[in-house]
């Protein structure tokens, strides 16, 4: 096994101090940051991210598994700021305003980063104006609203008109996703996206930002 499978496996098996050795050792060997979080870390969680999806994993191994990337990442960040290794892209993400639900929301934003993406989470019960706020501070490729209740799920068509009305919505691809949202629901607030799980939604934000 050479050292970036045996980091693939070890993020895949969420075990964060074998990463953390196995991640030093690589710069030890002198294997470039951006080379071990791609082909070791970001490989790991991909197949994690892929049984997910298949239902063969399940949502405690997802979590194990980006805990685990999280510490190697961790060790590598000030690497690539250093290098200034662009990221794939940035989102904004958060749990619609009223709703207090994030595990979802939180899964989706940990394949993102497992994915490449920077991510910026504003967290939980997020009001309209702040994802606009966000938008407009950090200019993301991308906004992830995410709602858990068919109440707060009307709030996201709010979030898009305020970023319509704030000269924002041709600059970033909206995606939507939770248990009660829907394609069709998508459709009809003017999201660009939608995904029933966590790591479709990786693939959608992947296609919106064309990178893949
Ligand atoms: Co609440 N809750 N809850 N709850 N809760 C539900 C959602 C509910 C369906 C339970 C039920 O009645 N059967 C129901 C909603 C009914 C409805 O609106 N139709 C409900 C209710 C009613 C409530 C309260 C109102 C209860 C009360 O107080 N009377 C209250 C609301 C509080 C509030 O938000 N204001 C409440 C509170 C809570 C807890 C705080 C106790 C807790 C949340 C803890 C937390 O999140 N930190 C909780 C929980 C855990 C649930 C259930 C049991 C599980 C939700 C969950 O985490 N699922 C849920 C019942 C259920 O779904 N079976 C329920 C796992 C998670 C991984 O799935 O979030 O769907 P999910 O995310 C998936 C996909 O949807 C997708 O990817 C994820 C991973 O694959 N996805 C995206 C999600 N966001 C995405 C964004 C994307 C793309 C994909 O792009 C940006």
């Amino acid at each position: 096994m050479t050292i970036f499978e045996k980091i693939a496996d070890e993020v895949q098996k969420g075990h964060s101090e074998a990463v953390e050795d196995l991640v030093n050792e690589a710069l030890g060997q002198e294997i470039p940051a951006e080379l071990i979080m791609n082909d070791s870390l970001v490989a790991g969680m991909n197949i994690i991210s892929e049984k997910f999806k298949n239902n063969e994993c399940f949502i405690p191994e997802v979590l194990v598994s980006a805990k685990a990337m999280t510490v190697g990442l961790n060790i590598l960040r000030p690497l690539l700021a250093e290098k200034n290794v662009k990221p794939l892209g940035k989102a904004v993400i958060g749990t619609i305003q009223g709703d207090l639900h994030d595990i979802g929301k939180n899964i989706v934003g940990m394949l993102l980063q497992g994915a490449g993406f920077e991510i910026i989470d504003l967290g939980a019960d997020v009001h309209a104006d702040r994802f606009v706020e966000s938008a407009k501070n950090e200019n993301p490729d991308i906004v992830g609203m995410s709602a858990l209740l068919t109440t707060t799920m009307i709030n996201m068509k709010t979030v898009i008109e305020g970023l319509e009305k704030a000269g924002l919505r041709n600059s970033v691809k909206v995606i939507i996703g939770g248990a009660p949202v829907t394609q069709i629901y998508a459709e009809k607030i003017g999201a660009d996206g939608y995904a029933a799980d966590a790591a479709t939604g990786v693939d959608v934000v992947k296609k919106l930002v064309g990178v893949q």
